[in-house]
């Protein structure tokens, strides 16, 4: 069985977070190790508080699972503060494994879930060491510090100016834009832009972005090349939109 290291915050609502990253990993026969950078109280529509998980503890989780067994890809959400995004750029394995990056900034259910110095960290310290990184449109225009994309060529040029901070491909997802399909966005250095096309659901479900990120993890840890993963895991998402399953 591969297993993938997930690293981000727990969300008592059960929608996001680690239970959403776990139940993916479940759903795709992945084993799953676990670092807390977080705890928040939230409802389906409210953050009611956070608290952050000292760095040195993130720290001494992230030695502990990588001492338990083979890891084959690392899945990071959360992260909270730039404390938390250095204590886990520090204790990466030193032999790169395949990396997921979501940006998660802000919770569906309101509040901010990385703060501004978080934000500057996480760009210069780990989108270096990232295979790809997964924003949705409001993500990648914060990162950017940029309005949100509307269309093919913003989306396309937006995915550049992110590639150019260091992550070795991007998948920009089109959730969040308009259109009967929704339309996402892999670019890598070295590829032609691929477009990932699903039927646009109906539908509002927290926690798509957790397992849209788990299920690539899954699919890198298993072997799957890139593209191969993420269209995989859009059509995991499309399903879970549509059933919640
Ligand atoms: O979906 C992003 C996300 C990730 N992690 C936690 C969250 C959320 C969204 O609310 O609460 C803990």
């Amino acid at each position: 069985m591969s297993a993938v290291l997930l690293i981000a915050g727990t969300d008592s609502s059960g929608g996001a977070g680690l239970t959403r990253d776990v139940r993916t990993l479940t759903r795709f026969a992945t084993r799953a190790l676990c670092v807390v950078t977080a705890v928040t109280a939230q409802s389906d529509t409210q953050l009611e508080a956070v608290h952050v998980i000292p760095a040195k503890l993130v720290r001494a989780q992230m030695t502990a699972a990588l001492a338990t067994c083979r890891v084959d890809a690392i899945k990071v959400g959360m992260l909270a503060t730039r404390a938390t995004v250095l204590a886990v750029t520090a204790a990466l394995p030193a032999t790169p494994l395949p990396l997921v990056l979501d940006p998660v900034l802000i919770s569906s259910s309101g509040g901010v879930l990385l703060d501004e110095g978080g934000r500057c960290a996480l760009c210069t310290a780990l989108l270096p060491r990232t295979t790809v990184l997964t924003p949705n449109i409001p993500e990648a225009a914060a990162l950017l510090g940029t309005h949100s994309a509307r269309g093919e060529a913003q989306l396309l040029q937006q995915a550049a100016a992110l590639l150019a901070l260091g992550p070795r491909a991007v998948l920009l997802k089109g959730g969040h834009g308009d259109g009967a399909e929704a339309v996402d966005l892999l670019l890598a250095a070295a590829a032609p832009p691929r477009w990932l096309r699903a039927p646009r659901v109906d539908a509002m479900r927290r926690g798509t972005g957790c397992a849209l990120a788990s299920a690539i993890a899954a699919g890198l840890a298993g072997g799957l090349e890139l593209a191969h993963a993420c269209e995989r895991a859009k059509q995991h998402v499309t399903r879970l939109l549509r059933h919640d399953d």
